[in-house]
Parts: structure tokens; C-alpha cells; sequence
């Protein structure tokens, strides 16, 4: 009987401590989301730093790295591989024209990922587009707009992720879209 006892603790306690380590975790997570804000090159920031600069009005923090998919492979797989390790709730990964670098980031982590299609010179983004947004079932890349459009929708949209969990950014959210209503003129002139 004893013995029953003793080990039914011991299972009691087990629990206990596994519920805390799960609870640390998440309130890790809760206590500083962060956003990861990648591109392909240098070449994309003008068109990222509207996202960064959303971010920023939204009160979310973040990192910017440049990793391409095909000059720097390793810093991709490294990236990728430790990128819930480092905080990350999103990754926003910018690239142009052959632009696997979303898709590939999406690979290697269940984090969500939205893909912005880089506006290239000579197709005007459109293979930047069909090469992020058609991915094959399995692995998903959410993708939003070519260029300015998009970077600042990315950044929306992943304040709305971190939202669901962040009651500041959630309010900051919402501020910010009640301003963007009220800024609607009712007539053109
Ligand atoms: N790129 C870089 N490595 C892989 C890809 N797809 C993309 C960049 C950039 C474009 O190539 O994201 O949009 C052109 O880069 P660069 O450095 O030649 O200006």
C-alpha cells in the first residue's frame, strides 16, 4: 500500500514539474514575441523597410538578416533550424524573382512564414510571386502582395498572429485600424 502511495507522488509530482516547464515556455514566448524580417539580398530592403516600418508602428519587436536562399545556403539552414530556439512567433521572408527562400525557411520549421514577392525589373515581380505563393501542398508560405503593398501587409499580418496571444499588440492593432477607417474621406473632394 505503501509503495502504491509513494509512487502515485512521485507520478503526481512528474506532472507537476512538466506543466511548469510547458508553462515557462509559453510565457517566454508570450513575454517577447518577436518577429523575424529576412530578404534575399541587400537589393530588398527599400521595398522591406516598409515592413519593419509597420512593424514598428505596431509596437512588435523584431530582427532584420539578409539570407539568400542560394548565395548563402548554410546561414539559411542555421537560420532555420534555430529560429524557434531564438523567440521567433513569425519569419517574414522577402525575396525576388527565383525566390525559394520563403518556401525553403518553410521547410524547416513549423513557424509561420509569409512570403513577400520582391518586385524584380525584368518580370515586375510576377516571378517572384508565382515562385513564392505556388507551393505545393504540405508545406504552406502565406503570400501577400508584390513590393511596398505587401511588406507593409506582412507586417500586419503578423501582428495579427502575435495578437491572438498579446493583448498590447492586439489593442495596437486595433487602434491603428480604427485610425485607417476614420482617415476614409467621405467624398473625393
Ligand atoms: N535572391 C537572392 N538569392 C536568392 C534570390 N532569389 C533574390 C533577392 C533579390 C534578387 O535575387 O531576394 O530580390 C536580386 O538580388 P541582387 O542581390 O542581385 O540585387
Amino acid at each position: 500500500m505503501k509503495k502504491k502511495k509513494r509512487k502515485k507522488k512521485k507520478k503526481q509530482n512528474k506532472l507537476i514539474l512538466l506543466n511548469r516547464r510547458l508553462f515557462s515556455v509559453k510565457t517566454k514566448k508570450n513575454s517577447s514575441p518577436k518577429v523575424a524580417v529576412i530578404m534575399g539580398s541587400k537589393s530588398d530592403w527599400p521595398t522591406m523597410k516598409f515592413c519593419t516600418e509597420t512593424l514598428k508602428k505596431l509596437q512588435v519587436k523584431f530582427d532584420v538578416k539578409i539570407i539568400s536562399a542560394h548565395r548563402t545556403p548554410d546561414r539559411m539552414y542555421a537560420f532555420a533550424k534555430s529560429a524557434e530556439k531564438e523567440n521567433y512567433s513569425v519569419i517574414i521572408a522577402g525575396a525576388g524573382g527565383s525566390a525559394h527562400l520563403p518556401g525553403m525557411i518553410a521547410s524547416m520549421s513549423t513557424l509561420p512564414v509569409i512570403g513577400v514577392p520582391i518586385e524584380s525589373k525584368k518580370l515586375k515581380g510576377l516571378d517572384s510571386l508565382l515562385s513564392i505563393v505556388q507551393m505545393p501542398k504540405g508545406i504552406p508560405v502565406g503570400t501577400v502582395a508584390i513590393g511596398e503593398d505587401g511588406a507593409i501587409n506582412a507586417g500586419i499580418m503578423a501582428a495579427s498572429i502575435i495578437a491572438l496571444e498579446n493583448k498590447k499588440v492586439k489593442k495596437n492593432l486595433v487602434l491603428w485600424r480604427n485610425k485607417q477607417t476614420n482617415s476614409v474621406k467621405k467624398k473625393p473632394n
